[in-house]
């Protein structure tokens, strides 16, 4: 194979790449399924990007630990404010986010630090 051939092939692919990537830059992507892992005291990951429809799960450790809960402290304009049980193991909690928009999640009992950001693509 000669070197300009090789060229080509490279540069095909990157822009199939590149093609790809755009409808999720643009949104309207698939709702997603995504977990929030729940920690002394934080939510792992702390931010989190997902197109419109995605249903995030968290869940809480299965070893006993502090107790925490999972309120919308912020959300889009119409959104319902939502909270699951406080809990400290053996628990989860779903929430499916259909509004486009940044939603801002806290921990009632460790506001200060235990906090989320959500953002809905359009
Ligand atoms: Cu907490």
């Amino acid at each position: 194979m000669s070197r300009s051939r090789l060229t080509i092939i490279a540069v095909a692919g990157l822009a199939a790449a590149s093609v790809a990537a755009v409808p999720a830059a643009a949104g309207g992507g698939k709702p997603q399924k995504k977990t929030v892992k729940i920690g002394d005291n934080y939510y792992s990951p702390s931010k989190l990007t997902v197109n419109k429809g995605s249903t995030v799960t968290w869940k809480w450790p299965d070893t006993t630990g502090d107790t925490h809960d999972v309120t919308l402290k912020s959300g889009p304009k119409g959104v319902k404010k939502f909270a699951s049980e406080q809990a400290g193991s053996f628990y989860s909690y779903k929430q499916k986010l259909a509004k486009p928009g940044t939603y801002k999640i806290i921990c009632t009992l460790h506001e200060q630090e235990m906090k989320m950001t959500i953002t809905v693509r359009k």
